[in-house]
């Protein structure tokens, strides 16, 4: 069923606390973490507890927490004293997506370049 934790997923698993991972926020609907293959000095994920396996398919099947996610990542910017920072979505393998469980990368403490790669 949509949002049901897949026992393949290894987001899922973090959720569920049978992977470690270096949390640094929790809300009933998300939770935040350290990347484990940091591309800034801040580098952290927010995903939804639920598994939908992009962006774009949590914001069509649960808008509301899609929501969640994207003030989460905000306050995730406040906690690490970002003044900026960017918010990406990578969605399909062309795109560089390698975890299929909807995810928010927060990056930021350094000068971030425009176009990205
Ligand atoms: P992507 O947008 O699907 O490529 O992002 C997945 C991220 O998950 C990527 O930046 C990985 O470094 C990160 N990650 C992680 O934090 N912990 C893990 O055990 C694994 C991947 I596997």
């Amino acid at each position: 069923m949509t949002g049901e934790p897949q026992a393949d997923c290894l987001f899922c698993k973090i959720v569920a606390k049978e992977v470690p991972a270096t949390v640094v926020r929790e809300s009933e609907t998300t939770l935040a973490f350290r990347d484990i293959n940091p591309q800034a000095p801040t580098h952290v994920l927010v995903i939804p507890k639920v598994h939908h396996p992009d962006a774009a398919s949590l914001a069509a099947a649960e808008p509301a927490i899609a929501a969640d996610v994207l003030r989460e990542a905000g306050e995730v910017a406040v906690q690490e004293g970002l003044d900026s920072y960017r918010t990406v979505f990578n969605t399909g393998s062309g795109a560089g997506q390698t975890v299929f469980h909807a995810h928010a990368h927060v990056l930021g403490g350094r000068g971030l370049q425009w176009p990205p790669g």
